[in-house]
């Protein structure tokens, strides 16, 4: 496995999307030099979620962008994707990371020191922290502070991302946290261009931890 770059992790949402318009906001997302790719599919059956992450896989392969599959465990080692994420109630990590083998990324998210702590010990590689702002993707979720994630950081030695209504405008508040990077749905993904999105974020991240 490629070492993990998680500084700028996009995760999808294709909600309102023909799977044409869909797939081609991705690939120009890749072009836009994401880091990590999230396929996050939560009304699909079983057999679109499989076909939509053959598809993006064929994509983030090109880029040669790590994909990460979000909940199934199932359909990441089905299509050969590099990862899977896992939430608080999803699989545990030790059962994700049984499943997936040590050769695949398993993500996790977590919004307290414990719950970080746990993901790292059962084998995750990287935790998403948030909502650090309110978001508009649709998700079950509460926010976390700065505070808590700074202490995150300090308290695991694997990569953590901050998530939750970032974009290159407001993500000034996360310097000097420590973080690894950034997830980001909608800043890229609803973007007039995701291309350029892309790329602005990622370059704003960069300064950030430069400064
Ligand atoms: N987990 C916490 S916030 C969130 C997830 C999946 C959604 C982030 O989406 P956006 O559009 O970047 O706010
Ligand atoms: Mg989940």
């Amino acid at each position: 496995m490629k070492k993990l770059d998680t500084t700028m992790y996009f995760i999808t949402d294709s909600t309102n999307y023909t799977e044409e318009e869909f797939l081609r906001r991705v690939e120009e997302a890749c072009k836009g030099g994401v880091t990590l790719v999230q396929l996050r599919e939560k009304e699909r059956t079983t057999r679109e979620y499989l076909s939509l992450a053959e598809k993006v896989h064929e994509i983030t392969m090109q880029y040669n962008i790590p994909l990460i599959i979000d909940d199934r465990a199932d359909v990441a080692l089905a299509v050969n994707a590099e990862g899977v994420h896992v939430g608080q109630s999803d699989m545990p990590v030790r059962i994700a990371r049984k499943l997936m083998g040590n050769g695949k990324i398993v993500g996790a998210t977590a919004k307290t020191v414990p719950q970080a702590t746990e993901a790292y010990e059962q084998g995750a590689d990287y935790l998403g922290v948030g909502a650090i702002y309110p978001t508009t993707t649709k998700v079950k979720t509460v926010l976390t502070s700065v505070e808590t994630l700074k202490e995150i950081v300090k308290a695991v030695p694997i990569k953590v991302n901050a998530i939750g209504g970032l974009n290159k405008d407001n993500i000034h508040v996360l310097k000097g946290s420590g973080i690894d990077g950034i997830c980001a749905v909608s800043a890229i993904m609803k973007a007039d261009d995701p291309c350029i999105a892309a790329k602005e974020l990622r370059g704003a991240f960069n300064e950030l931890q430069q400064n």
